[in-house]
């Protein structure tokens, strides 16, 4: 019935606080879905209007800093001019449409965030990647998607002229950079000199918004798309209980742009709260710079992959106070019950946490309300129905192993992505009867709590990042020294897993030093693919073990890997 998202969705500032008894038992479907919904005008454009109309407090919506004295700090009028230009630049200089695929490859530089949301503002689908990629998987994406445009900067935009004619789909390339480059749009300049007037598209909440490249057991990543729906996702009452996050808050979601987590808890989560997005430049990854930004700045939710915490705990304090941190949130990969307990022991701080896929969102959460469970994920977070199901779609009883499914008929929830783009037989097959299997195994308790128990196939996790096994030992297969490989996860103190790699050599290396060799081989993985897919162990074997058929086991080796045999 209902047409407009401020008519069913009460607007953001003037959302009430749910009590858990009104969010009730998860129940799929049990929300009125706005036929129309675009988060730059329903969200971001309410929150400009509130500063405007003095409704909403001084503090910035985002505030980025690079460790080396340079700050950006913008209010949500500040944003919504920046993102009008944007688009301009995107439809007008550019010539993209709405339909069309932008890839959007940068690191965590402010133009991350003006190209999402200039891209929702003109309908143009953007495709997130990490900045790690290499020529070759840059290559893969504009060619299986397509794409019309690209934005990046100068480290990656000589490796995509190198192959540009290899992509005829390719029209438009955009530099973020100090620098002008032949070729190339640039960014900076474009962005001073265009027309902050422009209207928002009227999306259906169902039009596509954007795809995130995921990987799977076999071949080459898919593309999950997703519609405009996703960013629906933190309006949802029980949704926002994961963080209840509130405008005076400041949060810190430490994911590289590439991935689901920065799209949903860089912007979207935060910014539908009304509150401060804090961005770290952080192009190299470091424990020390974590902890002085968390001591420094008045952050005080934090958010991100376990490994993180784990490797915050791993520096030598005994106890840590930081002054302004309340809420910790973590998610992508498992969090152990001792990561929990020693957080607590030297924080004084709870850690909450989440469980999604870049096809879903969150899917399970511990509310901040809840009482965390160690060792569980939370419980379904609506609209998501999430059950734990056999091979056929049938609901398992309590504390029985089964998939992690979520249901998907009779009517599929808004916020789970609609496809993979141009392949049916993928989407098709992680249907299970009245369910999307997560390809996930878990366990749901009496209480509706479930808790994470492995993959049901070959897909490693390795500190949050999910790397398909295929996509490595075809890096590999390049080495002249590798005759046959099979590249399996391995557990790891710190990063939950890693990727391990059994390797036959050709003759000629049969003789070779094997450290030297290993090292050779990491830094070759580390050169043709994005680099956090190395294999940080390597075993030098005489085979691998295979069926009657000449398939290699990887469940054998995986196994082994596990103490399990
Ligand atoms: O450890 P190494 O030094 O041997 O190798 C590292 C880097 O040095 C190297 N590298 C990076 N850029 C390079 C490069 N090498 C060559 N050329 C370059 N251009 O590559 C390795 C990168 O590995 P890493 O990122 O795993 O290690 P690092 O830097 O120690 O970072 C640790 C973490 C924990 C910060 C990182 O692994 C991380 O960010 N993990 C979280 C991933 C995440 O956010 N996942 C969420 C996905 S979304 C989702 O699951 C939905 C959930 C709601």
């Amino acid at each position: 019935i209902h047409k407009s998202f401020h008519n069913i969705h009460p607007a953001p500032s003037q959302l009430r606080c749910w009590s858990l008894s009104e969010i009730g038992a998860p129940r799929w479907n049990d929300y009125e879905v706005p036929e129309e919904f675009n988060f730059a005008s329903c969200v971001l454009d309410y929150w400009a209007q509130m500063e405007k109309e003095g409704k909403r407090g001084p503090n910035p919506a985002f505030w980025w800093v690079n460790g080396q004295g340079d700050e950006v700090k913008w209010s949500f009028r500040e944003i919504a001019d920046l993102t009008r230009r944007t688009a301009n630049i995107l439809t007008q200089t550019c010539g993209l449409q709405q339909g069309d695929l932008l890839a959007l490859i940068l690191p965590r530089v402010p133009e991350w965030w003006l190209v999402a949301v200039g891209c929702m503002r003109t309908g143009i689908i953007f495709m997130p990647a990490t900045i790690m990629l290499k020529a070759k998987d840059i290559l893969y994406r504009l060619q299986m998607s397509k794409a019309k445009g690209i934005v990046t900067t100068d480290t990656l935009a000589s490796d995509v002229d190198s192959m540009a004619s290899e992509c005829p789909s390719l029209k438009t390339k955009l530099l973020v950079s100090d620098h002008s480059r032949e070729g190339w749009l640039d960014f900076r300049s474009l962005v001073k000199s265009a027309s902050p007037e422009h209207t928002c598209i009227k999306s259906k909440t169902m039009d596509p918004m954007v795809i995130f490249f995921t990987s799977g057991t076999t071949g080459f990543p898919k593309m999950a798309k997703h519609s405009h729906g996703l960013a629906l996702q933190p309006s949802f009452p029980a949704s926002r209980k994961i963080r209840s996050l509130k405008t005076s808050d400041v949060s810190w979601c430490l994911s590289d742009s590439g991935w689901i987590l920065a799209t949903m808890g860089t912007m979207v989560e935060p910014w539908t709260a009304g509150c401060t997005v804090f961005i770290h430049h952080l192009p190299q990854f470091d424990t020390k710079v974590i902890i002085q930004a968390l001591l420094k700045y008045p952050i005080n939710q934090f958010y991100g992959a376990p490994s993180i915490f784990r490797m915050i705990l791993q520096q030598d304090f005994t106890s840590i106070r930081f002054p302004a941190l309340e809420h910790c949130c973590t998610g992508g990969e498992v969090l152990w019950p001792k990561d929990q307990e020693e957080w607590k022991r030297r924080t004084g701080l709870l850690l909450y946490n989440v469980y999604g896929q870049s096809e879903t969102g969150i899917i399970c959460a511990t509310l901040r309300e809840m009482k965390i469970k160690p060792g569980f994920l939370g419980k379904a977070s609506p609209p998501y129905d999430v059950q734990v199901i056999d091979d056929k779609g049938s609901i398992l009883p309590p504390n029985t192993e089964g998939n992690i499914g979520i249901r998907i008929k009779p009517a599929r929830p808004v916020t789970l992505f609609m496809c993979y783009e141009g392949n049916p037989e993928k989407t098709a097959e992680v249907e299970c009867g009245d369910f999307f299997n997560t390809g996930d195994r878990g366990m749901m308790d009496e209480e509706g709590y479930i808790c994470f128990l492995g993959r049901s196939d070959d897909i490693i996790n390795a500190s949050g990042y999910r790397i398909g096994p295929a996509e490595v030992e075809s890096a590999l297969m390049e080495h002249p020294a590798v005759a046959e490989s099979a590249v399996v996860s391995s557990p790891d103190p710190i990063r939950g897993e890693v990727v391990k790699a059994f390797i036959v050599l050709t003759p000629q290396f049969l003789s070779h030093d094997k450290d030297q060799l290993t090292k050779e081989l990491q830094d070759h993985v580390k050169s043709v693919t994005a680099p956090y897919k190395y294999p940080r162990k390597v075993e030098f074997v005489p085979d691998l073990p295979k069926t009657i058929t000449g398939k290699i086991k990887r469940k054998e080796l995986q196994k082994k890997e596990k103490g399990q045999m």
